[in-house]
């Protein structure tokens, strides 16, 4: 759909963009959520089948950029020493930068953060946490048995609820795998209970909430023995799924390509993932990517959905709506559906139909309208014979071009 001159531009800008240079993109986030201890660390060694050693909690957020063995589907860090001996040919095209989240509480609210769109996300959960009974009093035997099972398999469904819940919060069912731990520590009967009960609280939970996990699988394996077979099945099932995720191959400006090798190299500096638009541009002065900041913040965003870079020095924050939403009276029906579409998706919009106050004065923009224009992130224009005919939609155009231009993206 044409949206007018502003949205109109922000597809040329893209178009521009990809004029410089454009590639398929085949890089993905992959975040690996869960309580703490459960063994997600371990699992990031075992799909890149390597032994942790250190017995070490996870301290806030750890990441790193991997690519994937054709043949045997091993993740391989890109600062290995070996995957720089790697040839091209025998890797696969996807390029996945891993987010290894720390499981304790304290960390919960900074996490929220970073979970986001267009990403994969791994739920890891304790499959063992039913522990064996203590007690071995011969009269209350059974009764401190059924206690301990039950009370564990209360446990390990109320972490992975959180967790379940915690993703789809943020994202519209996103997809994601969930990962069973710990199962060499748990009696095949105790198994079969833990993967009945997380089936039943799976069905149960998807009829309640409109944003659910789209689960592609459910595995449960040991994630210490990063040899086995197990872990074998899961590395192919989860490549094979990150592979089929909407937008892969995707052609993106090669300026994004050029911004994420600048990024990686300030990493060597300073590790954390987190950068503001000052340090963005800092050093992308002297580069191609840093000649135009509407290209820059562009490229920033594309780079902020790789999970190459998190950015919140972020103005678009500071809106009071995501869009605004410009259009004739003759169309509000259609509208209507925007706004309750977009509002599903948590995008906060404006339209006149927000006035808090009716416009009196004619042939002038209100001050609230003009307000409403300069506090949205987005301005959308819904091209139609009878907007284009409007007075009221010319100016909305001509108020928010001067604030883009203001904003240094015009
Ligand atoms: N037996 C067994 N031990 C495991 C398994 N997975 C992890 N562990 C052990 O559990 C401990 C915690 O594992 P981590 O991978 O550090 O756990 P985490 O979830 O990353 O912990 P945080 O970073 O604190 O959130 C380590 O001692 C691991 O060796 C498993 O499947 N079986
Ligand atoms: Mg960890």
């Amino acid at each position: 759909m044409e949206e007018g001159k502003t949205n109109f531009k922000i597809f040329i800008d893209y178009l521009k963009d990809l004029g410089t240079g454009a590639e398929e993109n085949y890089r993905v986030k992959l975040l690996i959520v869960g309580f703490e201890n459960v063994g997600k660390t371990t699992l990031l060694y075992g799909l890149q089948e390597k032994k942790k050693t250190l017995n070490t909690a996870t301290d806030g957020i750890e990441m790193i950029s991997c690519q994937i063995k054709k043949k045997t589907k091993k993740f391989i860090s890109m600062e290995d020493e070996k995957f720089k001996k790697l040839k091209k040919d025998k890797l696969l095209k996807l390029n996945i930068s891993v987010w290894d989240f720390a499981g304790q509480v304290a960390f919960y609210s900074g996490h929220q953060f970073f979970l986001s769109h267009r990403s994969f996300y791994i739920i890891v959960f304790n499959a063992a946490e039913t522990k064996e009974p203590t007690q071995t009093h011969s009269s209350d035997k059974l009764s401190s048995y059924s206690h301990q099972d039950d009370r564990g398999i209360s446990i390990m469904k109320s972490q992975l609820k959180f967790w379940l819940l915690s993703i789809s919060a943020k994202v519209i069912n996103p997809p994601c795998v969930l990962v069973g731990t710990h199962i060499d520590q748990c009696k095949p009967e105790v198994l079969k209970r833990v993967q009945n009960e997380v089936e039943n609280l799976i069905q149960t939970m998807k009829t309640k909430h409109t944003s659910f996990p789209d689960i592609k699988g459910i595995f449960y394996l040991d994630s210490s023995s990063y040899t086995s077979k197990k872990m074998e099945t899961f590395r192919e099932s989860l490549v094979e799924e990150i592979f089929k995720l909407p937008g892969m191959g995707e052609k993106v400006p090669a300026l994004c390509s050029q911004l994420e090798a600048l990024v990686l190299e300030e990493r060597n500096k300073s590790p954390i993932p987190v950068k503001n638009f000052k340090t963005l541009s800092t050093i992308s002065m002297g580069f191609k990517i840093g000649s135009n900041m509407g290209q820059l913040w562009r490229s920033i965003k594309t780079l902020s959905d790789w999970g190459v870079v998190a950015h919140f020095g972020n103005e678009m924050l500071t809106f009071d709506h995501d869009v605004f939403l410009s259009y004739h009276q003759d169309n509000e029906e259609i509208v209507e559906r925007i706004k309750k579409n977009l509002e599903f998706e948590r995008i906060r919009t404006w339209s006149r139909k927000d006035l808090l106050k009716p416009v009196t004065k004619d042939g002038e923009l209100s001050s609230e309208v003009g307000r409403a224009i300069s506090h949205s992130g987005v301005f959308i224009f819904l091209a139609t014979k009878s907007s284009f005919d409007s007075i009221d939609c010319q100016q909305e155009i001509d108020f928010a071009y001067e604030k883009m231009t203001q904003r240094g993206l015009g």
